[in-house]
């Protein structure tokens, strides 16, 4: 990768989609900047001042974030495009990549998802935990654009970015179904895909993170879990506990 190129990097900073891409750069010893945005200001911030449109998907807009962009104005949308792109461009191949897609697949469209609607469901449903993971994440104008837009028209922001009770709930299934499908993986061999590490063992560490913490390392501010509801502490127990949460703690230590 050439020294001279710069790289930016565009994100909702606290989704764990965005940490496997600062993983990534992090592995890669790429230096980034990192242009942190609130929701519904990453739509505006994108389309119109980027003037990038990405493709939609099952799990996000054509705006959703990580966007990695490089000096000469290629914008890689997503995040499993940026850990491949990094991966392919390093010298020596930072991970193994065989075989790893179908695994890959089941964490990008199914475990993200149920990581991201727990922890927004827990986040956002309590306003000091939410303004809190707003004001320590980006800069105060940013922030306090949000809280005035929010004065106005706190309902409609909150119908989109609340997760509801059911979804919240079909979310915790998910998680432990896949959670035990991997740890009977585990049960036969120390990395999903044999004996050595591959981006299916970095893509499931680094999306569950956020339920997996106090994870130290994970490039935003997250609220501590003794502020949230009983229900999300014992949930986040449960899953640290988990086999598949201790291996996935240890990789993410690595
Ligand atoms: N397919 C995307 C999913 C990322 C994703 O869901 N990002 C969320 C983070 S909260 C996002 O930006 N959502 C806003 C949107 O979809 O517009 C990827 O892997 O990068």
């Amino acid at each position: 990768m050439g020294t001279t190129e710069q790289y930016r990097l565009i994100t909702i900073p606290f989704s764990s989609y965005n940490d496997l891409a600062r993983w990534a750069l992090g592995r890669g010893q790429i230096p980034y900047r990192e242009t942190k945005l609130l929701p519904f200001f990453h739509v505006a911030y994108i389309r119109w001042i980027l003037g990038i449109r990405g493709e939609q998907d099952a799990t996000s807009s054509p705006y959703s974030t990580p966007i990695l962009i490089q000096n000469r104005g290629k914008a890689i949308h997503g995040s499993i495009p940026i850990l491949k792109t990094i991966n392919e461009m390093h010298p020596t191949p930072l991970l193994n990549t065989p075989q790893s897609d179908t695994w890959i697949r089941l964490f990008h469209d199914h475990l993200g998802v149920a990581v991201r609607t727990s922890f927004y469901f827990f986040a956002f449903r309590d306003s000091r935990i939410l303004w809190k993971l707003f004001k320590n994440n980006v800069g105060w104008f940013q922030y306090g654009l949000f809280r005035a837009v929010h004065l106005v028209c706190a309902k409609p922001i909150d119908s989109v970015i609340n997760p509801t009770e059911d979804t919240k709930n079909e979310a915790k299934e998910t998680m432990f179904r896949i959670f035990d499908k991997v740890a009977a993986t585990l049960k036969k061999q120390p990395y999903l895909l044999g004996d050595k590490l591959s981006l299916a063992d970095v893509v499931f560490a680094c999306l569950s993170a956020p339920l997996l913490g106090p994870t130290p390392g994970y490039g935003a501010w997250m609220p501590p879990y003794e502020e949230f509801p009983q229900e999300f502490q014992t949930y986040v127990r449960k899953l640290c506990a988990h086999p598949a949460g201790r291996w996935a703690r240890q990789i993410y230590a690595e």
